[in-house]
């Protein structure tokens, strides 16, 4: 029997155990309570109930084309203007380079995210998809955050649907969760205020599922949001998961200040990263996989992360720039044989994965 030390966690362990939802308050007082500890006993349960003692990573390569942005989100030290000394943009070329350079027929997904570039015509996205594609068949691209998506359906000229119909038929297999922040407009507004808002957000995610694409969400926190605006983004994303059912993980996503404007807020600490994975496991009832992404919150909390509701630790990145651009002080890959020693040790099962979880085998190191 586990004693909690907050009796209101009592309550909610029998829903917990009984498969009901949580309600908005309660996802509160999740993230209020002092007892974490109470907290990641109710999510691992989850997590074991769900995945069972499996934890999941994947060979992948992320890619990041360009780091000139048209926007200036105030949480962001990756997106630059044009004339930046440190700003960036890789032709097709150089991607296809990057690409076969770290394929080593090993990588099975190249993750690719970047800024809004103010000249690049909607060709050189659709034909990055379509010559990773024809080059590397068996790679899964998860690529384009929902920000990006609404901007190249702009720059195409066309409705968003046939945009993403386009791309996925080019060979796009699924979207990754970024650009999602938090929906809270409130906190938009001081953080992404040329952004895309929550709800349009939510627009493009559902209309991808709408044309078969499958995707993750993610919500960065540590930053301006209360705990409220925490729960809301976690209600929102379930309401929209109950519609389509096309998410397949959820990825909180630690805020790291450094070289951002928003540089005078302190770090997150461990305790509120485990939280974060935690409350996310016992609010997302219907998301499949919570992921701890260990380049965000070191390999070190990923770890332990997997007795507090997250089942998957992402994978081997090779070459990581948003998060290390805002002070990340981890490493940019992660070797297999690590991945799977820290999985050992965690008491878990390492499975290697694909993109969607269709794919799934036990390793050893
Ligand atoms: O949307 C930017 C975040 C995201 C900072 O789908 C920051 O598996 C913390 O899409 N501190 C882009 N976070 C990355 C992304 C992603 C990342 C991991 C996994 C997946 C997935 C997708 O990076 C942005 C923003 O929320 N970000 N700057 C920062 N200073």
């Amino acid at each position: 029997m586990f004693d909690y030390l907050d009796p209101s966690l009592k309550n909610i362990e029998c829903k917990v155990d009984a498969g009901e939802r949580l309600s908005f308050e309660e996802g509160v007082t999740l993230w209020k309570t002092p007892d974490i500890l109470g907290v990641g006993h109710l999510a691992n349960r989850v997590r074991e109930r769900m995945n069972g003692d499996n934890t999941y990573f994947i060979h992948n390569r992320h890619i990041n084309p360009t780091n000139i942005c048209i926007h200036s989100c105030q949480f962001c030290a990756f997106g630059v203007k044009e004339d930046h000394p440190h700003a960036y943009m890789k032709s097709l070329e150089q991607i296809f380079d990057d690409a076969a350079a770290y394929n080593r027929g090993k990588v099975s997904e190249f993750h690719i995210v970047g800024g809004l570039h103010p000249d690049l015509p909607y060709s050189y996205y659709l034909d990055m998809v379509k010559g990773l594609k024809q080059r590397f068949p068996e790679v899964h691209i998860q690529a384009f955050t929902a920000i990006e998506l609404g901007y190249l359906a702009e720059l195409a000229g066309k409705p968003l649907e046939d945009t993403l119909a386009e791309l996925y038929e080019a060979g796009l297999g699924s979207i990754p969760g970024g650009g999602a922040e938090i929906f809270a407009k409130r906190v938009r507004k001081k953080i992404c205020n040329e952004k895309l808002t929550g709800e349009n957000w939510l627009h493009v995610h559902e209309t991808a599922h709408g044309v078969g694409l499958k995707s993750n969400a993610t919500m960065l926190y540590g930053h301006l949001e209360t705990v409220e605006e925490r729960v809301d983004h976690l209600v929102r994303l379930r309401e929209l998961q109950d519609r389509t059912g096309g998410f397949v993980t959820f990825i909180p996503l630690a805020f790291h200040p450094e070289n951002t404007v928003l540089s005078f807020l302190p770090s997150t600490s461990g305790q509120l990263d485990l939280r974060a994975l935690a409350v996310s496991r016992l609010m997302l009832d219907n998301f499949p996989h919570v992921k701890a992404f260990w380049i965000m919150i070191t390999p070190a909390i990923a770890q332990l992360a997997q007795s507090y509701g997250a089942d998957d630790m992402d994978g081997t990145v090779v070459e990581e720039k948003i998060i290390h651009a805002a002070g990340a002080t981890t490493d940019q890959i992660f070797h297999q044989n690590t991945i799977i020693q820290m999985i050992e040790e965690a008491g878990r099962i390492p499975m290697e994965r694909d993109t969607l979880y269709e794919e799934t085998h036990a390793v050893t190191a």
